[in-house]
C-alpha cells in the first residue's frame, strides 16, 4: 500500500518482483543494487538458502529523488518462486502498488510461467486487489540464452500478456532490459497514485533521476 505523506512530502511505495522459481527475480534486483548510486539506495536485504534459491524475500529501498514535490521512495521485493512457497508469496505480494511478473523465457519453462501467472492473480484476489486494475509489467528474462532454448518476444507475448501490459525483453544477469522493466512499473504505480491524488502526473518525467541512475 503507498504511503503519501503530506506533512513531509513523501512517497513510498512498494513494487513486488514475482514469477516462478529461477525465473530471475533476486537477479534483476542484484542488478540493480549493483548500478545505483549509494545516496539512492538502503541495504539490500536477501533471505535465501545455501543455493542461492530465495527463502522468504529479497528486499531493496530505492531513492527515485523528487517528484512533483515529493520524496519518492521505491521499495523492491522479489517472492521466492519456489512452488512450496506459496504463503511467504501471498505474505511478500500483501500491499502491493505494483507487481513485475518476471517469465522465464526458456521454452521448457512455459509451463511453469502459466501457473505462476495464474498463482498471482489467485493471490492477488485473495487480497482483494483487481487483478485487471494492479500496476503490472511483464518481463522476458534470458533472452541472451541461445535462441533454439527460448521462446522469442512475440511468441512470449501471445502465451502470457492477456492483459496487453507493457512488456520488455531482458537480460537481468548482464543488464538489458532490468532499469526499462523498473522504469515501466514505477510510471504505472506513479500515474496511478498521481490520479488517486488528482495531482497531475507530470511525475513520471522526474522518475528517470533515479530510475535511471545506473544507465548514466
Ligand atoms: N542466462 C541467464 N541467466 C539468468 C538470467 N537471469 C537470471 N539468471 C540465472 O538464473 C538463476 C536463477 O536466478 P535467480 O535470480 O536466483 O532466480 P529467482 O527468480 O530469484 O529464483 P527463486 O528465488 O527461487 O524464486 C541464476 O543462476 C541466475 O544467474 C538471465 O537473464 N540470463
Ligand atoms: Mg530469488
Amino acid at each position: 500500500m503507498s504511503l503519501v505523506n503530506y506533512a513531509t512530502r513523501e512517497i513510498t511505495c512498494k513494487i513486488v518482483y514475482y514469477g516462478p522459481g529461477r525465473s530471475g527475480k533476486t537477479t534483476n534486483l542484484h542488478y540493480i543494487y549493483g548500478q545505483v548510486p549509494s545516496d539512492r539506495k538502503g541495504r539490500m536485504v536477501s533471505l535465501a538458502t545455501q543455493t542461492d534459491r530465495t527463502l522468504f524475500f529479497d528486499f531493496l529501498p530505492l531513492d527515485l529523488g523528487t517528484i512533483s514535490g515529493f520524496t519518492t521512495k521505491m521499495q523492491l521485493y522479489t517472492v521466492p518462486g519456489q512452488v512450496y512457497y506459496q504463503t511467504t508469496r501471498k505474505l511478500v505480494l500483501q500491499g502491493a502498488d505494483g507487481v513485475v511478473f518476471v517469465a522465464d523465457s526458456q521454452a521448457r519453462q512455459l509451463e511453469e510461467n502459466i501457473e505462476s501467472l495464474q498463482d498471482l492473480h489467485a493471490n492477488l484476489a485473495e487480497h482483494g486487489i483487481d487483478a485487471r486494475l494492479v500496476p503490472l509489467v511483464l518481463q522476458y528474462n534470458k533472452q541472451n540464452l541461445p535462441p533454439e532454448l527460448i521462446l522469442d518476444m512475440p511468441a512470449m507475448e501471445e502465451a502470457l500478456n492477456f492483459r496487453n501490459v507493457p512488456a520488455f525483453a531482458a537480460d537481468a544477469l548482464h543488464g538489458p532490459g532490468v532499469f526499462e522493466t523498473l522504469r515501466g512499473i514505477s510510471e504505472l504505480v506513479l500515474r496511478r497514485l498521481s490520479g488517486a491524488t488528482s495531482s497531475t502526473p507530470s511525475a513520471t518525467s522526474g522518475s528517470a533521476v533515479g530510475v535511471d541512475a545506473g544507465r548514466r
